[in-house]
């Protein structure tokens, strides 16, 4: 399918003015020429940015083993306007630049597309316009540029930002294009947290590289239906990641933006790991933990206390041994090596100094306030979010995502909060030999297969706009044995953007729909499932 199927007037006329203006060398004379604010991919007059910054997307080349540099894509950005402290590189790694936005900032980001294939940017966990967004309709083709503008709403956390181009999300992000938003406010400020380098961002990716260090990719239709895996942990984009630390409380804040890979983290001397927050911010109180799941898109936020730790030591995050989420003919498939679900190191932090001028960690940190039945629109009667699995291919209520094909259960209203019941659809397979025993009433038996763990997986379900907060979740018949592997390793507090639905699992989630209408994607973040057709628009109106 190609990218055409999706032009929308608006969007022709952002690509227009897109290459229109690529030829132009100044961002400046990019704002001059503007007249018309109502197209999304223009810069509007009215709009002041306290923070602009002009992204490009690029390939490039990084050295990520020994030998010959690994070629990649990947951002670069250029500060136009606001603090210095806006923007922030990680040195020798394809990873974009760190972004750090204050909340109530207005911020104004050109995105210059020098990629030879279309692209769009979307700002994971941001709350922002459906014309800032990056949904696919925006994509731009090589060379163009897609203005974006918000003001931040967001509270204080750790967002991302990735490409999110019809089909092409998995091997575009795959090919290095990520980065991170940190969002600051004054509340996270008077808790007195670690910062500076006692504050570190670790985003954690799996790749394969070949012979030669060039990015491997695929392997056919099978490996793909589970998403891809590879035999390799990077973090921040580095091979074998280590950190010198002193003996005293830091922060880590930790992404999972691996393609398909999830990860049971854990300290590997058995000592538990306290988290502080999750995918929206800071959690109300501290939760302590055995060990901790991490889906891809999913954001953590650890407190590592390395105080009374002998100087020369060292400590390895690791992903502890678990099961059940995939299914088991999967993992033959999937090849031997680094199995999902096998004990591996993550990095290690060496013990490298004594210091003790460390904060307190806060016994309260926020207050939260959950969502209660009397604020959901419609408490009796969720809208469905029916994971469908089927040979070949991954839909979300049985239907593929399309353009403008919005049903009506995907029509919100403006400013209500909504329950949505995210589940295993295991009634609406409709192709392959799943579907046809659905067809022919032997629904009965495709959910004992299901039941021995034959072909359902987990998910990591996200939605765009407004964070949720977890209501309820439930598992209902499916392995037991292997839940328990992973059952301990939830955080269902705070508020979140992205949630993993494990086989025979049910979630309750309540969302908000407000500030802005339009179209607002839902969809797996398995990106291989995103690239199916996992994946629909919300229409808020
Ligand atoms: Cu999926």
């Amino acid at each position: 399918m190609s990218q055409k199927f999706y032009l929308s007037r608006r969007a022709v006329l952002a690509r227009l003015a897109a290459g229109f203006t690529s030829s132009l060398a100044s961002p400046s004379l990019l704002l001059a020429q503007e007249t018309n604010k109502s197209l999304a991919g223009w810069a509007s007059p009215e709009f002041k940015p306290e923070v602009e910054i002009e992204l490009l997307c690029q390939p490039g080349e990084v050295q990520i083993l020994d030998g010959s540099p690994t070629r990649v894509w990947r951002y670069k950005a250029k500060l136009i306007k606001g603090p210095e402290s806006a923007l922030q590189s990680i040195p020798n790694s394809y990873l974009g630049p760190i972004m750090r936005f204050t909340k109530g900032q207005r911020v104004r980001i050109h995105l210059r597309n020098q990629l030879p294939e279309w692209t769009i940017t979307h700002w994971h966990g941001m709350h922002v316009p459906m014309e800032s967004d990056g949904h696919p309709m925006y994509a731009v083709e090589p060379g163009g540029v897609f203005v974006y503008e918000f003001e931040v709403r967001n509270r204080a956390g750790m967002n991302f930002f990735h490409p999110h181009t019809h089909e092409a999300t998995a091997t575009q992000v795959y090919r290095g294009l990520a980065g991170l938003i940190f969002v600051n406010d004054d509340e996270e400020k008077s808790l007195n947290l670690p910062v500076g380098e006692y504050e570190l961002p670790l985003v954690i990716q799996d790749r394969a590289l070949d012979a030669d260090n060039q990015l491997v990719y695929g392997g056919g239709m099978h490996k793909n239906m589970f998403g891809f895996y590879g035999n390799r942990i990077l973090v921040n984009g580095q091979a074998d990641y280590s950190a010198d630390v002193g003996t005293r409380p830091y922060r880590l804040r930790v992404l999972n933006a691996s393609n398909a890979r999830i990860y049971k983290l854990a300290w590997d001397d058995g000592s538990p790991i306290v988290v502080i927050g999750v995918d929206g911010g800071l959690l109300e109180y501290p939760e302590t933990k055995p060990y901790v799941m991490l889906a891809p898109a999913e954001r953590l936020d650890i407190w590592a206390d390395f105080s009374g730790r002998s100087i020369g030591s060292q400590l390895i995050l690791q992903s502890s041994e678990f099961t059940g989420v995939l299914p088991r003919m999967a993992q033959r498939m999937l090849g031997a090596e680094l199995p999902v679900g096998s004990e591996f190191p993550i990095m290690t932090f060496r013990i490298a100094r004594s210091e003790s001028d460390g904060p307190a960690l806060p016994r309260r940190l926020t207050s939260i306030k959950r969502i209660t039945e009397s604020q959901i629109a419609n408490r009796n009667d969720p809208v469905p979010i029916g994971i469908t699995e089927a040979p070949m291919s991954m839909l979300i209520n049985g239907r593929p995502y399309a353009d403008n094909d919005i049903q009506p259960r995907e029509r919100i209203p403006l400013g209500t909060t909504q329950l949505i019941e995210i589940f295993h659809d295991h009634a609406s397979g409709r192709s392959g030999r799943m579907g046809m025993m659905a067809g022919m009433g032997m629904g009965p038996m495709m959910g004992g297969m299901r039941g021995m763990g034959m072909f359902s997986m987990a998910h990591p379900i996200h939605l765009h706009g407004q964070q949720f907060q977890i209501i309820k979740r439930t598992f209902e018949a499916d392995d037991e044995a292997a839940y328990e592997t992973m059952r301990d390793g939830f955080i269902d507090a705070g508020w979140k953007d992205t949630v993993l639905v494990t086989p025979g699992e049910r979630v309750l989630i309540a969302k908000p729909f407000e500030d802005f209408k339009g179209r607002f994607m839902y969809h797996c973040h398995n990106l291989e499932h995103e690239d199916m057709g996992m994946m629909r628009d919300f229409l808020v109106e």
